[in-house]
């Protein structure tokens, strides 16, 4: 094998071509195996191998800076920068991220997870490389997704002003998740079509050499207006305009054509976009074929690419969403669904199929999704945004200034609360609680299963003002009741779940379960314990907190969010102008970033899962503990 040559990217430069090749067949393989193991992003990486090595190849990390936007895609180089044998684990609690990791490695040079922040970082470490003379190149590689974020563009627009040596290398394989959007994935389509032309002139000349009889006069008078006549004849315009040398469009499968670009790219000054055309699942028919499906996936059987089958589990939160959308869209003409480039990940292909015309994907552009939707609403629309509430940290202005402001009846679906899993501290959502009890104004709910999420919509559906609801990746409860069964929804109303008198416990959304399945084994000790679902983060239930104060019995907060500024916090200041004197634990994530590993690892790490609670409690509830909180 001739990967197991490699233990840096050195280790490349002497390869021929046909060693390439077989080099990229032997990294395919072991992405595939251990994806389909591991889980992960996989259609992304099959399809950049190539155009990864021959960036290895010409450029000379660390010295020459690379970065990967998103970072999805970063496993053939975590591969060639001596994490070889640690791939096997990647994503694993204990392993490798599956993301670049500045801690990891000195060939990762920034961390990532959100995507379209590389041309910025490029733009930072080519200054400090100015103003500390130092010499070497700083890539960007970025996706033809990861460019519809605004983000992106302002660096563009930055490093056209800035003129310093950024090479950005656009990795354009007409994918974001789904097919990707918006004006500029169309105007990369089209260059898409035409060969490479690397000056005005060349493209010139072969348009017009299409022309019968007279085309080369043409061609000589043409150009000499080439000043004027520029921006219909130069390839890669727009990011000329931006102060770009554009080369492209090149074949990212042909190592010479590839290398040969981004050499030319190298050893040019100034800014430099080399637009480079891949093919997402490249390699592997059935992520090819479906490669949305592919873009981040469980384990899955190699020979037919089928999911490895888990036992049947209840529906997730995401799709009881998405079929209780499209339910209120039937009844509600006015309701119009908005998604950030996660149509499948937030749930929402069905509302698409059958809403087209109500069904909005704007692309990677949080921000953009949020105004946006601020804007239908003070037209009469009903807009519901569902974003990833890691996501929705990028949109973290607008819908203070855009929608809570105003008071706009947006409702906002934050979809994967809590701890993630595999994908790490970039895209745990363990912060909206602390971010949206800020405002003025919002309505804040957290359902503790699959039927309240349903209740909550339709009350989200009907309120003036803004609304946000967060909850988490997975399955739901399984829960045999339904929506009949259960109190109405009304605001800033908590509901007592289970009663008792020695401690009351504060469970928030989704960890109302795993609590009341603690307190009932609390109980077989002695422990009689009272379980309260909040269901309102804002408005808060302070008529129901001071009746529990009243009690004077120790209380517990349990969330899935960060204890600084979360739900416990906003239970201790309220308890505290009560004179709440019986004691108070906060039960949530600490004041760290939480790593990766799966979300039951990680729940039992932190203590949230069933046994961890009851342990806490228990512990917690020793009589020398209360005496010392409440002292
Ligand atoms: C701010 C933000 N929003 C959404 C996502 C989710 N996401 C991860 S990769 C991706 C698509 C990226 O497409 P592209 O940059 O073209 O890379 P490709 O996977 O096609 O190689 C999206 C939407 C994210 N990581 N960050």
């Amino acid at each position: 094998m001739i990967l197991d040559r490699i233990r840096e990217p050195a280790d490349l430069e002497f390869l021929s071509y046909e060693e390439l090749q077989q080099l990229s067949s032997e990294i395919r393989e072991m992405i595939i195996s251990v994806v389909s193991r591991n889980g992960g992003h996989l259609a992304s990486n099959l399809g950049i191998v190539e155009l990864t090595l021959a960036v290895h190849r010409i450029f000379r990390s660390p010295k020459d800076h690379i970065l990967w936007d998103v970072g999805h895609q970063c496993y053939t180089h975590k591969i060639v920068t001596g994490r070889r044998e640690q791939f096997a684990g990647i994503r694993t609690f204990g392993g490798i991220s599956g993301f670049p990791k500045i801690c990891e490695s000195r060939h990762d040079m920034f961390n990532t997870g959100h995507s379209s922040t590389s041309i910025s970082a490029a733009q930072g470490l080519a200054i400090s490389n100015q103003l500390l003379h130092r010499d070497g190149k700083v890539v960007a590689v970025i996706g033809d997704g990861a460019l519809t974020a605004g983000m992106a563009f302002e660096a563009l627009n930055f490093t056209g002003h800035e003129k310093n040596d950024v090479v950005v290398i656009l990795n354009d394989n007409e994918m974001s998740i789904s097919p990707n959007v918006g004006a500029v994935s169309m105007y990369l389509h089209r260059l898409r079509l035409e060969p490479a032309y690397t000056t005005p002139k060349d493209y010139l000349a072969h348009v017009l050499k299409q022309i019968p009889g007279f085309g080369s006069r043409l061609y000589n008078v043409i150009s000499r207006l080439e000043g004027s006549l520029k921006y219909l004849l130069t390839p890669g315009m727009l990011f000329e305009e931006f102060g770009f040398k554009y080369f492209g469009p090149v074949d990212g499968y042909d190592f010479e054509t590839l290398e040969r670009a981004l050499i030319r790219a190298r050893d040019r000054k100034g800014p430099v976009l080399v637009h480079v055309l891949t093919e997402k699942g490249r390699g592997y028919k059935p992520a090819q074929e479906f490669c949305h499906k592919f873009h981040g996936t469980g384990p899955f059987e190699i020979s037919t690419g089928k999911a490895k089958s888990s036992s049947k589990s209840p529906p997730s939160y995401t799709d009881v969403f998405g079929n209780v959308l499209c339910k209120l869209a039937s009844q509600n003409e006015d309701i119009v669904a908005i998604t950030a480039a996660m149509k499948e990940g937030t749930g929402l292909n069905r509302f698409a199929l059958d809403f087209p015309a109500r069904f909005f994907d704007v692309g990677i552009a949080e921000q953009h999704a949020i105004t946006m939707a601020a804007g239908m609403a003070r037209g009469g629309l009903r807009p519901f945004v569902a974003i990833y509430s890691s996501f929705m940290q990028r949109a973290y202005d607008q819908v203070i200034h855009d929608v809570s402001l105003m008071q706009l009846p947006v409702v906002m679906c934050l979809d994967r609360a809590g701890l993630v899993g595999e994908d790490g501290p970039t895209h745990h959502g363990v912060f909206d609680v602390s971010f949206l009890r800020c405002i003025p104004d919002i309505q804040v709910m957290a359902p503790r299963d699959e039927i309240e999420l349903e209740q909550m919509l339709a009350f989200a559906s009907v309120q003036n003002g803004p609304v946000a609801l967060r909850y988490p990746r997975g399955a739901g409860a399984g829960c045999e009741d339904s929506v009949a069964d259960r109190q109405p929804i009304i605001s800033g109303r908590a509901e007592i779940v289970k009663e008792g008198k020695d401690v009351a416990i504060w469970a928030l959304g989704h960890m109302l379960h795993p609590t009341l399945e603690a307190a009932e084994e609390l109980e077989r000790q002695g422990i009689s314990v009272c379980v309260i679902n909040p269901r309102f983060i804002k408005p808060f239930d302070l008529d129901m907190l001071t009746a529990v104060v009243n009690r004077r019995i120790p209380m517990i907060t349990i969330e899935e969010n960060a204890l600084p500024g979360g739900f416990g916090s906003l239970v201790a200041e309220h308890a505290i102008e009560m004179g709440h004197s019986a004691g108070m634990l906060r039960i949530g994530i600490p004041d760290s970033f939480i790593q990766h590993g799966s979300q039951s690892e990680l729940r039992r790490l932190l203590k949230i899962d069933v046994d961890g609670i009851k342990e806490r409690i228990a512990e917690w509830l020793q009589p020398s503990v209360i005496k010392k909180v409440a002292c």
